[in-house]
Parts: C-alpha cells; sequence; structure tokens
C-alpha cells in the first residue's frame, strides 16, 4: 500500500477490493450468522460481571482461584487517536490506542469464562479499527468481526479455552503493522480455575501483578537527523513506513515511553511478596531480566498447562506473544528490570524499575570490604 487511506469511503473500498478480505468478509459474515442461530451457546443464562479495566502497569482486581462456576465478563475499550510524548527529549508520535494507554488494559479471566468485549470506535478518531484476541478461536481472532469505523462500536464474544497470557492487537486490512507499532496491542491473562501451578500440581499464588507492555516505535526524522513532528496520523504515514520497513526502532519503551516505570512511575514491592510480571510484546522478540533477581517460575511462551520453568536468569518471549513470571523478592533495593538486549534497554528506553522496601539479607549478600585502596 502505498498511499494512506484517509476517508471512509477509501477504507471501505480497499476492504472490497481485496480478494483476501473478500473472503475474510464472507468469513465474518457467515461467523455473524451462526452466532444467534448457533445450537448449544454455552454462554446462554450464565451469570454476568462488568469489569471496569484500569491503566497498566496495574491490573484489575481478580481472584487467583475462582470461586464460582463459568460467567460471561464484559469489558469495554474505548478506543482513542492522540498523540503521545516518547522521550525526555519531547519525541512525539501519534499513538493509536485502545482505551488511551499503550500498552492497552489487562484483562484477566479464568478459562471457561465467555469474554464480552464492546470495542467503541469514537467519532472524534479517523480511522477503522478492530481487534484481533490471540486468546480466541475463530474469524481472525475477531478480527473479522469487529472492525469498526469511527463513531461505531461493536461486541463481539469469545469463549476462553486456553489458560494463559496472550496478546490482544488492532488488525486492520492493509495496516496492521501499523497500527500494532503505533501502540494499539495489549493483553489478556486467562487464569485456570483453580489457579496457577508449578510443574508439581502446588498451587501458586501472587501478592501483586504487574503488567509491562513493551513496545517498538519508528519515528522519522528529517534531513538534520531530528525527530519529525506531524498533525496527523495521515501525514506521518508514509515517511513512518519507510522507518518501519528498515526493521530498526527508534525507540523500545515499556509502558509507552522512556521512563514511564522509573521513578515516580517504580513498580513496588516487598521483601517476601510475590510479584507476577506480566509482559507482552506485540511485534518484536524480546528478552526479560531482573537484575539482581531471577524468574522463580516462568512461562516464558506465558501458556499455563505448560509446566513453568524455574529459577531464570532471562527468558526470551516471541514477538506476538505475552509471557508470565513470578517472582518472590529477598533483598530490598533498586532493581532494573530490562530487555536484555542491552541497546535496546539502556539506549532505547525497555526498562523499568522495581523499589523493594525490606530488611537486607547479609547471608545472600554482604560487601566484605568497602571499595578503597589496594
Ligand atoms: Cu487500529
Amino acid at each position: 500500500m502505498s498511499k494512506f487511506p484517509m476517508t471512509r469511503r477509501t477504507l471501505f473500498a480497499g476492504v472490497t477490493m481485496a480478494g483476501v478480505m473478500a473472503q475474510l468478509n464472507n468469513g465474518a459474515a457467515q461467523a455473524q450468522h451462526a452466532v444467534p442461530a448457533a445450537a448449544g451457546n454455552g454462554a446462554a443464562g450464565l451469570p454476568r460481571v462488568k469489569v471496569d479495566l484500569v491503566d497498566p502497569p496495574f491490573v484489575h482486581a481478580h481472584e487467583q482461584v475462582a470461586t464460582d462456576g463459568p460467567k460471561i465478563v464484559e469489558f469495554e475499550l474505548v478506543i482513542e487517536e492522540k498523540k503521545i510524548v516518547l522521550d525526555a527529549d519531547g519525541t512525539e508520535t501519534i499513538a493509536f490506542t485502545f482505551n488511551g494507554t499503550v500498552p492497552g488494559p489487562l484483562m484477566v479471566v479464568h478459562e471457561g469464562d465467555y469474554v464480552e468485549l464492546t470495542l467503541v470506535n469514537p467519532a472524534s478518531n479517523e480511522l477503522l479499527h478492530n481487534i484481533d484476541f490471540h486468546s480466541s478461536t475463530g474469524a481472525l481472532g475477531g478480527g473479522a468481526l469487529t472492525q469498526v469505523n469511527p463513531g461505531e462500536k461493536v461486541v463481539l464474544r469469545w469463549k476462553a479455552t486456553k489458560p494463559g497470557v496472550f496478546v490482544y492487537h488492532c488488525a486492520p486490512p492493509g495496516m496492521v503493522p501499523w497500527h500494532v507499532v503505533s501502540g494499539m496491542n495489549g493483553a489478556i491473562m486467562v487464569l485456570p480455575r483453580d489457579g496457577l501451578k508449578d510443574g508439581q500440581g502446588n498451587p501458586l499464588r501472587y501478592d501483586r501483578v504487574y503488567y509491562v507492555g513493551e513496545q517498538d516505535f519508528y519515528v522519522p526524522r528529517d534531513e538534520n537527523g531530528k525527530f519529525k513532528k506531524y498533525d496527523t496520523a495521515g501525514e506521518a504515514y508514509e515517511d513512518q513506513l519507510k522507518v518501519m520497513r528498515t526493521l530498526t526502532p527508534t525507540h523500545i519503551v515499556f509502558n509507552g515511553r522512556v521512563g514511564a516505570l522509573t521513578g515516580d512511575g517504580a513498580l513496588t514491592s516487598k521483601v517476601g511478596e510475590t510479584v507476577l510480571i506480566i509482559h507482552s510484546q506485540a511485534n518484536r522478540d524480546t528478552r526479560p531480566h531482573l537484575i539482581g533477581g531471577h524468574g522463580n517460575y516462568v512461562w516464558a511462551t506465558g501458556k499455563f498447562r505448560n509446566p513453568p520453568e524455574l529459577d531464570q536468569e532471562t527468558w526470551f518471549i516471541p514477538g506476538g506473544t505475552a509471557g508470565a513470571a513470578l517472582y518472590t523478592f529477598e533483598q530490598p533495593g533498586v532493581y532494573a528490570y530490562v530487555n536484555h538486549n542491552l541497546i535496546e534497554a539502556f539506549e532505547l528506553g525497555a526498562a523499568a524499575h522495581f523499589k523493594v522496601e525490606g530488611q537486607w539479607n547479609d547471608d545472600l549478600m554482604t560487601q566484605v570490604r568497602a571499595p578503597a585502596g589496594v
């Protein structure tokens, strides 16, 4: 695609002219038809619960072990196209967001629940959007059933059959990578109904959960090497596509900007607390590492039917995946949590801090002799 499709008319034209999309639209039409007609719709009659999502790195209140049977869990995501600042130099990009944040909020349900998502594309936006849940089954993960133009909303329901953490992202026809690298992705956690387990079937619980969404950005530069600013996404599109095709991000950040999770935004914990870290990257591979700590139990590819790996130093999360790591802090201090491609962490921004309170354990580490002359 060489020209940015600016109007709703051209957006629709792009959809209907593409052969592959015609097939997808047929599939979508059939699937839409099938929803009300399907026999044995397991969602019928189930209790409903409406969940208010919260901004990352925080996660809405939820049960780790389900105390009831399956239910329909209602979420709402409002799409917001907005200018965001990526770093202390004031570098800007026009982000596409679910609920105004990069990443979008973490949703939590249990295996066997039904997710019922209302996706709202306010009239103030310019572009068509949709949502592909990697955790769902069929119709491009829901992408074929959720295309909403500005001024529209849609409701999608799907059954959470696979326990794990999964990416969701926008995937509009012809513009998938652009929307994903403009920030339009997030994650969902489908917990086993009886909670997390180690490899031997023993329960694993967490005191806190944080959601880290890693994002690569591709900001065009002017002839002097300075980052360019644009008034609209449409103006930026062609320049941005050129940078994207280099596969060389200008920024790789946690939670939307350099330093979002350091300083005042640092993640907090206490010695003795067990923290679950959900980490997603919708586009590129990443390799989280907690400097001075470990991943005690790690589902690097995020799927809870697999036994967690133990005592990891660094774990590998392939692009398009969410991973989960459980750690119990044993020492106080400030820990850096980084993408251990250290250039990406220290030069491009993929780093967070944990500030941990508590008593130092001399047995685990002590400075036997302070630095001084030899
Ligand atoms: Cu989008």
